[in-house]
């Protein structure tokens, strides 16, 4: 039998979530060692998390880690063929981790986080000064997937794993859950995405796999 996937990462994190997702769809076993960003432990050398140990690879950056596993172990099958519609699975990917997560985080996730894990104080200003450009944010993907409906017209891609993992961070804030909820598709979306089987199965702990 072969080695389960080892992801070193907080057990609720965005991508470590998205490394979970594809192992899901490529039939690996994987399994969470619970790993803090900045613990010593950590061999991220920028201090992030996921770092992953597959096939005697030690892998970090979860684009990489991500292509990896759906080249060798699940035939590409969530990466277009055709350049054309690759390249705009990658733009999204680009888009979700160079512009969506750091707003989002920043400026909204985190802040809850600290406060219903941490125990702090909820930093209301910094999410009151990040909500006009989340808003606008949410406003734009809406409007590029009522376009058809979707990412890209390469059906389900790695694009829609790493969006449903940023985009449900932002959900799970009562800000980002109402902005989200005034959207015309984006929910129709997020719905679509948690009824596949390997983002249920690897929802988070406490997250409803059907809500
Ligand atoms: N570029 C990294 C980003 C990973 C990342 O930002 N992970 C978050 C958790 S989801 C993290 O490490 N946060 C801790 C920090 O930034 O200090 C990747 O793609 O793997």
């Amino acid at each position: 039998m072969t080695a389960p996937v080892k992801i070193y990462g907080p057990v609720i994190s965005t991508y470590v979530r998205v490394v979970q997702i594809v192992c899901e769809e490529a039939g690996l076993a994987h399994e969470v060692i619970p790993t803090a960003a900045h613990a010593p432990e950590n061999r991220h050398p920028f201090g992030k998390v996921p770092l992953v140990e597959i096939d005697g690879l030690e892998l970090y950056e979860t684009h990489s880690i991500a292509n990896y596993i759906d080249n060798a172990h699940n035939g590409g099958a969530l990466q277009p063929a055709d350049p054309a519609q690759r390249a705009v699975v990658e733009r999204w990917i680009s888009v979700g981790n160079s512009y969506l997560f750091p707003l989002f985080e920043r400026g909204l996730v985190m802040p809850y986080i600290m406060h219903r894990y941490a125990k702090m104080d909820l930093d209301k200003a910094r999410i009151a000064k990040a909500l006009p450009d989340i808003a606008k944010t949410l406003s734009f993907l809406d409007l590029e997937l009522q376009k058809d409906g979707a990412w890209t017209s390469a059906g389900f891609t790695l694009a829609d794993i790493f969006l449903h993992c940023i985009l449900r961070g932002v959900e799970s804030t009562p800000e980002g859950g109402a902005g989200m909820a005034q959207m015309q598709v984006l929910p129709l979306w997020m719905a679509s995405c948690r009824a596949r089987p390997s983002i249920a199965a690897t929802a988070w702990p406490g997250e409803q796999a059907d809500t």
